[in-house]
Parts: structure tokens; C-alpha cells; sequence
């Protein structure tokens, strides 16, 4: 690791569950009686806005009152010590950013973020009032959070950045990932069959498991503090 030159990452809900964000399909992911699936989808959203409004207020609301973990301060610092490095993410709880992360790649936009579902206008300051009325944009049409729901496409330019750095690193990450979501989860593979050296770090073992070179089973706040000093003799 010490001599790696290109770094890239790839994290899931996993290194956020430390920070108390739960993850997708642990026994905690669960919200009321609905799978993140039926929920995280444009049909959904377009049968019933308010309810999944509810469901991202209800995240946003936790999301605002949690703070980054080790693991992701580690993976901030991880960004100074290595000649060239990529965060690429499928969280959309923005915490790499709020622990100094600077080269991110959000594969699955942004739950701070809402977007128009017609003009696209952006904005970061709308969402549903409690009991309020749906938000709406200036041109008349609902606005959605502008997060990449299922059966949506990726954005291209961060997809195929994404796909860039994980082709040309000498080291690929997988960290607390269930590498099953894709297009995300062909990235540790798409870098080990050109040639890097891939590690996962995740509290139990997934489907990629048998296909990198280190799985590394354990909780990626304690774990990646670990390697930072071993490999790269920092402390966070
Ligand atoms: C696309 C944003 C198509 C929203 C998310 C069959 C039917 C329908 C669709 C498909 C299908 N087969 C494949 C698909 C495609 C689909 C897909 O992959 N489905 C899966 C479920 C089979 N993919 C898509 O739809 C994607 N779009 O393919 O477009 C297309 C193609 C051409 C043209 C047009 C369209 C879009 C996928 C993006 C969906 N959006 N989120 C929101 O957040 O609200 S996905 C959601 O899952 C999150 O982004 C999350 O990050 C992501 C992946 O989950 P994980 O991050 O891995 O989280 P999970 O809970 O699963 O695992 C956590 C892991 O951490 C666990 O293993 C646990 O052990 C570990 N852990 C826990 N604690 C710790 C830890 N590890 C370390 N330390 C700890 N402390
Ligand atoms: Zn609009």
C-alpha cells in the first residue's frame, strides 16, 4: 500500500453506520414497513411524493444530526498521503465531505440536493414542511431529491470518471459496501482485471469477497485508522 501511486475507494452505506446512518439492508435499514427499493424508485416518488418526501426529510433530519466517523477522517487523510487518489461513493449522506474529503465522485447524487423533475432546476434549500404542501419548482413542477433512484441512470461524467479512476489505480478500496447496487459494484472488479491490488473492508463478506486480493472483515472506523499508520505511518 505504501508504494501504491494511485489510490481510488469505493464506499457504501457501511462507512457511515458508525456515524449512526443506517444502512440499506442491515436489520437497522429498514424505514416503517418499506424496503429502500420500493421506495428510492421514480414510480414511487410520482404515486406518492409525500410519502417518499417523508422518507428523505425523515433521513435528511438524521443525517443533519450526525457527524463523520473515523473511518471516513481516515479516508480524507488517506487523499493527502497518496500521489493521486478518488473517492468514489454511493452514499449520498454527504459525510466525506464534512470529514475533508476533497475528491469525491457522488455516484448516487446528493439527499442535501433537490431537483425539478421537468426543468431540472436545482436547489439546495427546498424540501417538504412538516404537514406542508408539496415543494414545488418555479416553473409549476414537483421537486424531487436529486438523488439517482433505481432504474435511473448514473450522471455520465461522474459515472465515467468513476470507471476511469477504478482502470488506472494501482489500489482499489472496497469499504462497507454490499457490492450488489449496480453499476458501483463492478468497480472492484473492473480494477483487479486491470491489474491493482484490490481490498475490501467490511463488517462481513459480500459477493466480491472471494475476487479481491484482501478481505479485511471488521468495522471500516477501526480498521482504516489501522492501515493509514501501518501502511502509511499517519495517525488521524
Ligand atoms: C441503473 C440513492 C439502469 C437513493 C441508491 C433488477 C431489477 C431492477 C433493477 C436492477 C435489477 N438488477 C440490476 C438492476 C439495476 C439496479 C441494481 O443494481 N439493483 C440491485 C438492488 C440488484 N441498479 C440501478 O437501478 C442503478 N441504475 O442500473 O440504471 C439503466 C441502465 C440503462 C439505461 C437506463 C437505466 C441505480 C442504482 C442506484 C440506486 N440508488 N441510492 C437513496 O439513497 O435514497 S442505491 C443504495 O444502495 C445506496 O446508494 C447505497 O449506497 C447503495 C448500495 O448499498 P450499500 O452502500 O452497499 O449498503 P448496504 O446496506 O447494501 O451494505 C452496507 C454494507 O456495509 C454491508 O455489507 C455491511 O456488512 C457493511 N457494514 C455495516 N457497518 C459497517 C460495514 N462495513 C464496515 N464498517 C461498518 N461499520
Ligand atoms: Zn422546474
Amino acid at each position: 500500500m505504501r508504494s501504491a501511486e494511485r489510490v481510488a475507494v469505493l464506499t457504501g452505506a457501511g462507512v457511515s453506520a458508525e456515524s449512526g446512518v443506517p444502512t440499506f439492508r442491515g436489520e437497522d435499514g429498514l424505514w416503517k414497513k418499506f424496503r429502500p427499493e420500493e421506495l428510492a424508485n421514480f414510480d414511487a416518488f410520482m404515486r406518492n411524493p409525500k410519502l417518499v418526501w417523508e422518507w428523505y426529510n425523515y433521513r435528511k433530519k438524521l443525517i443533519h444530526e450526525v457527524k463523520p466517523n473515523l473511518g471516513h477522517y481516515a479516508l480524507a487523510k488517506m487523499e493527502d498521503v497518496c500521489p493521486e487518489f478518488w473517492l468514489i461513493t454511493q452514499n449520498v449522506d454527504g459525510l466525506h465531505r464534512k470529514a475533508g474529503s476533497r475528491k469525491i465522485l457522488e455516484l448516487h447524487g446528493n439527499i442535501m440536493r433537490s431537483r425539478c423533475v421537468e426543468c431540472g432546476e436545482e436547489s439546495d434549500t427546498v424540501e417538504l414542511r412538516e404537514g406542508g404542501e408539496l415543494p414545488r419548482c418555479r416553473c409549476g413542477a414537483l421537486m424531487r431529491p436529486d438523488v439517482v433512484w433505481f432504474g435511473e441512470m448514473l450522471p455520465e461524467d461522474v459515472l465515467r470518471r468513476a470507471f476511469e479512476a477504478a482502470r488506472e489505480c494501482d489500489l482499489f478500496f472496497s469499504i462497507g459496501t454490499s457490492a450488489v447496487v449496480q453499476p458501483a459494484a463492478s468497480m472492484p472488479l473492473v480494477a483487479k482485471e486491470a491489474g491493482a491490488f484490490v481490498v475490501e473492508v467490511n463488517t462481513e463478506p459480500t459477493v466480491i469477497s472471494e475476487s479481491v486480493d484482501e478481505s479485511i472483515l471488521g468495522m471500516s472506523g477501526e480498521v482504516l485508522p489501522k492501515l493509514l499508520k501501518e501502511a502509511w505511518g499517519v495517525e488521524i
